[in-house]
């Protein structure tokens, strides 16, 4: 559809106030366009940019891009692409180049068929990044020249010129954060190589190389991985013992939307599955996901019946007992996701669930049919699964018939609270018996509810169900937040909508709120998604001075609040108490410094922060010594600056 023929002037000034009615839109609201102002929506610039490279080659004409730290904070992202058209666009009468940085959504508008897949988190565009960024400068490398333009805050400085020749092609471009926009402007180094690491990943037979030239020397990684999700899979299960030689992996388009899938089990108790949609991890699952687990229960339990591999057992499998031990990566592509939940990272389009499951189904059971060796393997570790899961529910109704209730008691040690609204209510774990003490005779009876828990809990990580359920105080945390675990789990049954962590702050402190994130994220992942798990932020110094006194809960914190007190007059030295535990804080001082919803912080945990805990945890529990030396060199540093 052409548009009537206009002047090029006229159509040049109606064009530009377009954009900058645009760029001034983002400026005003940058949290819109990616998420936030602090260190998320810093990196997302980033990726933004990364994703564009990343389309092109997925189109088949990049196979290289290379990303830059600069000493400044500013960053470069290069690619070896057909570079960002330079030429006057027939209808929008500007370069292609300049349509791109500064009209909103200008992505796809001058190359139809190109089928964006990335695009970032929200698919804004370059043009996002370039209002965004106090200085940005791009460098196309296209038809033997070296063209280039500068924008300051979006706004064109140097038009688009030749500045020399180029042998080949190319897109660069450079840009600085503004540091009237970001709240944080420093780059991490392990959350753009881990970022950049997975997209190498997802999108097999890229070379992406990062280098950061903050430090004395320059640190460079190349992500390289010609097997794609393969290689991933194997990446993910690198310390762990697989139970068949190669991971399983199959790849099929249906209805326009390509199906991604490598998995190969281990032989640990938990599964690992980590979905993507179009290069974005998707960690609220959706319906790609409810397929996935749908085809792989039922194409395992078909393989079971036909090798009557539960003949003497009168049980199915259940979902869990399928996943037990599997390492599975999904990426699928769709064209016009639609994403939902909390955090915005669960697919909802239906029609992508019955084409995974059907894809899934097929070629899953066509490979267990030629491979007879894997299929032992994974019904094996399927049927044990079953059994100890069996053995478990067995020994459940055992203690329940005993105890001649049908619900399962509450805990001795949980001091219930007295309102019967979950909406309202509170449970807050304590480590200690001490500190549990004091939160009992602090709390607000009426909506608070405290369960202290002794010592250490079970390593989670590496147990099997029946373990996990055979541990006093894992059971003790299941039966008072009442959802029950796993398949079982159901979110309407919460006895709390907060449930609130609060561990000392010390080496035991961190490893104990760890452990606890850990057994949340794989027993009742649902509840970290539905916001109910908290974190504590108990003060770390008392500082007082005569009557008046102050919490701090951290450095900078005591250090203002000294001075605050020493700059008064009057008689007496500013006094300062360090809490070393929970324990030390009087039930008064508890309530009002940690416990008080008037007065307190608490921070809501992300599933962000538990995959996190467990990968640490992992680690920590592993049988590398080195990660768990790092971690503990780490958090005695963090103990000896509280010392000071
Ligand atoms: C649209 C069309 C063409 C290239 C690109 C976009 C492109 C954009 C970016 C952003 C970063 N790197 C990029 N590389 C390429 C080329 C169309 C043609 O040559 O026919």
């Amino acid at each position: 559809m052409a548009k009537a023929p206009t002047t090029g002037a006229k159509e040049y000034g109606a064009q530009s106030i377009t954009v900058l009615k645009g760029l001034e839109a983002v400026r005003k609201r940058p949290g819109m366009y990616i998420g936030s102002t602090g260190e998320n929506g810093l990196h997302h610039l980033v990726y933004e940019v990364v994703d564009n490279s990343i389309d092109e080659a997925l189109a088949g004409h990049c196979d290289r891009i290379e990303v830059f730290i600069h000493r400044d904070n500013s960053i470069t992202v290069t690619d070896n692409g057909r570079g960002i058209p330079v030429d006057i666009h027939p209808t929008e009468g500007l370069p292609g180049v300049e349509l791109a940085l500064t009209v909103l959504h200008a992505g796809g508008k001058f190359d139809k068929d190109s089928y964006k897949v990335s695009g970032g988190l929200h698919g804004v565009g370059v043009s996002v990044v370039n209002a965004l960024s106090e200085q940005l400068t791009v460098t196309v490398d296209r038809a033997g020249a070296r063209h280039q333009m500068s924008f300051v805050r979006g706004h064109t400085t140097q038009k688009l010129s030749v500045i020399g020749m180029a042998p080949a092609t190319g897109t660069t471009i450079h840009f600085k954060p503004d540091p009237q926009i970001f709240s944080v402007l420093e780059f991490s180094w392990h959350t753009l190589s881990e970022r950049l690491r997975q997209l190498a990943f997802l999108n097999g037979g890229i070379r992406i190389i990062i280098t950061d030239e903050r430090g004395e020397t320059p640190k460079v990684e190349e992500f390289f991985y010609e097997g794609g999700l393969v290689e991933f899979v194997q990446y993910l299960n690198r310390t762990k013992k697989p139970l068949h030689p190669k991971p399983v992996h199959f790849s099929a388009t249906r209805d326009d939307v390509d199906v991604d899938v490598a998995l190969q089990y281990e032989d640990g108790y938990n599964e690992n599955t980590f979905t993507f949609v179009n290069n974005i991890s998707t960690h609220e699952g959706g319906t790609h996901l409810t397929g996935f687990r749908a085809a792989l229960t039922r194409t395992i339990n078909d393989v079971v019946k036909k090798n009557n591999a539960l003949k003497k057992d009168n049980f199915t499998l259940s979902g869990d007992d399928a996943r037990e031990g599997l390492t599975c990566v999904l990426h699928v592509k769709v064209r016009e996701p639609q994403f939902e939940g909390q955090t915005k990272t669960k697919l909802g389009n239906g029609e992508v669930e019955g084409i995974v499951r059907a894809v899934v189904s097929e070629h899953l059971s066509t490979f267990l049919d030629e491979n007879p060796g894997v299929a032992r393997a994974i019904i094996e570790k399927a049927v044990s699964a079953a059994r100890a899961r069996e053995a478990a529910r067995k020994a459940r109704e055992l203690v329940r018939k005993k105890s001649g209730l049908e619900n399962a008691v509450l805990p001795g040690k949980l001091a219930d609270c007295s309102s019967d609204d979950p909406a309202l209510n509170e449970l807050y774990l304590v480590e200690g018996d001490s500190a549990g003490g004091s939160a009992k005779q602090g709390r607000n009876r009426s909506f608070q509810a405290i369960l202290p828990l002794r010592g250490k809990i079970l390593n989670v990580e590496r147990a099997r169900i029946d373990r996990i359920l055979g541990n006093e105080e894992i059971r003790a945390i299941i039966t008072a937040i009442g959802t029950g675990i796993r398949d079982d789990f159901k979110i309407t049954e919460a006895r709390y909508h907060k449930v609130i962590i609060m561990t000392d702050a010390d080496v035991d402190g961190a490893h104990i709120r760890t452990l606890l994130l850990t057994f949340f994220f794989r027993q009742m992942p649902e509840l970290i998604e539905s916001g109910y798990i908290y974190i504590a932020q108990p003060p770390l110094y008392r500082v007082a001075k005569g009557k008046e006194e102050y919490y701090a809960y951290d450095e900078d914190e005591r250090k203002e609040f000294t001075a605050r007190l020493e700059e008064k007059g009057g008689r007496g030295n500013v006094s300062l108490q360090r809490y070393k535990g929970l324990g030390e804080m009087n039930p008064d001082q508890l309530w009002k410094t940690t416990m008080d919803p008037e007065t307190r912080t608490i921070l809501r945990v992300t599933l962000d922060d538990a995959v996190e805990a467990s990968k640490l945890f992992d680690e920590l529990m592993g049988d590398n010594v080195e990660p768990r030396r790092l971690f503990i060199e780490a958090n005695a540093k963090y103990v000896s600056v509280l010392d000071v």
